[in-house]
C-alpha cells in the first residue's frame, strides 16, 4: 500500500500532478481543497464557514479538515493507497493523520514536496483565477497571504517528515509533463 502526501505551496501543481499520480499508481485522491469547495457548492454550514476563511487565504480549522479526512478513510477501507493533496497543512494535521493511518495499519510512504519560485506561483494562480472563478485566485494580495500562511503554518511540516526519511524534494518548475516524470521516478523507487 502506498500513501503519498503531495506537498507544496499554493499553485505548486498539487491538484494538477495528483491527477497523473492517480492514473499511474491507482490511488485514491483526497484533496481537502476539493472537499471544502464541495461543501461550499452544497451550501452547508461547514461550507459557509470555510468560504469566509478560504476567500481571505486563511486555513480552515484543523478539526474540520481532520474530520473530513477521517470519514473519507473510513469509507475507502479497500483502497490500494491514497494521495493526500493539500493535507496535512499543519503539524497537528500531520499528527492526526498518523493516528488515523496507524489504525489502518499503513503509515505515510513519502512526502513529495513540489518546489516552485514565488513569482511562478503567483503567475499560475492569477492565470487560473481568470477562468476558475475561485475568489482566492483573483487578487494578488490574497495569493500573497496564502503564500505567507504556507510559510508560517505548512512549511514546518518538512521538518516533521524529514527525520522520518520521508521527505522528497521535487523540482516543480517546468512543464506539467516534465514534473510528472520526476514524480514517477521518485515514486517508483519507494
Ligand atoms: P487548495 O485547493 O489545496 O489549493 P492550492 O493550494 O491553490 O493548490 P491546487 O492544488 O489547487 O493548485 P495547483 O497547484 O495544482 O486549497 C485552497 C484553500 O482551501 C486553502 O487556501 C485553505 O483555505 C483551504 N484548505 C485546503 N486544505 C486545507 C487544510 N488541509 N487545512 C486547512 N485549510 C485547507 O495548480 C495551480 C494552477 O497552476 C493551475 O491552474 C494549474 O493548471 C497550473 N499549473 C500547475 N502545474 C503547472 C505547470 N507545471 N506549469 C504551468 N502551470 C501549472
Amino acid at each position: 500500500m502506498l500513501n503519498l502526501v503531495l506537498f507544496g505551496p499554493p499553485g505548486a501543481g498539487k491538484g494538477t500532478q495528483a491527477e497523473f499520480l492517480i492514473e499511474t499508481f491507482g490511488l485514491i485522491h483526497l484533496s481537502t481543497g476539493d472537499l471544502l469547495r464541495s461543501e461550499i457548492a452544497a451550501g452547508t454550514q461547514l461550507g459557509v464557514e470555510a468560504k469566509n476563511l478560504m476567500d481571505k487565504g486563511e486555513l480552515v480549522p484543523d478539526v474540520v479538515v481532520i474530520g473530513m479526512i477521517k470519514s473519507k478513510l473510513e469509507n475507502n477501507k479497500e483502497a490500494k493507497g491514497f494521495i493526500f493533496d493539500g493535507f496535512p497543512r499543519t503539524v497537528d494535521q500531520a499528527k492526526a493523520l498518523d493516528v488515523l493511518l496507524n489504525e489502518n495499519g499503513t503509515p505515510i510512504s513519502a512526502m513529495l514536496s513540489l518546489e516552485v519560485d514565488k513569482q511562478e506561483l503567483i503567475n499560475r494562480l492569477l492565470s487560473r483565477g481568470k477562468v476558475s472563478g475561485r475568489a482566492d485566485d483573483q487578487d494578488q494580495s490574497i495569493i500573497e497571504n496564502r503564500i505567507t500562511v504556507y510559510g508560517q503554518k505548512t512549511l514546518p511540516l518538512i521538518e516533521y517528515y524529514k527525520p522520518q526519511g520521508k521527505h522528497f524534494g521535487i523540482d516543480g518548475m517546468g512543464t506539467i509533463g516534465e514534473i510528472a516524470g520526476r514524480l514517477k521516478v521518485t515514486v517508483e523507487k519507494l
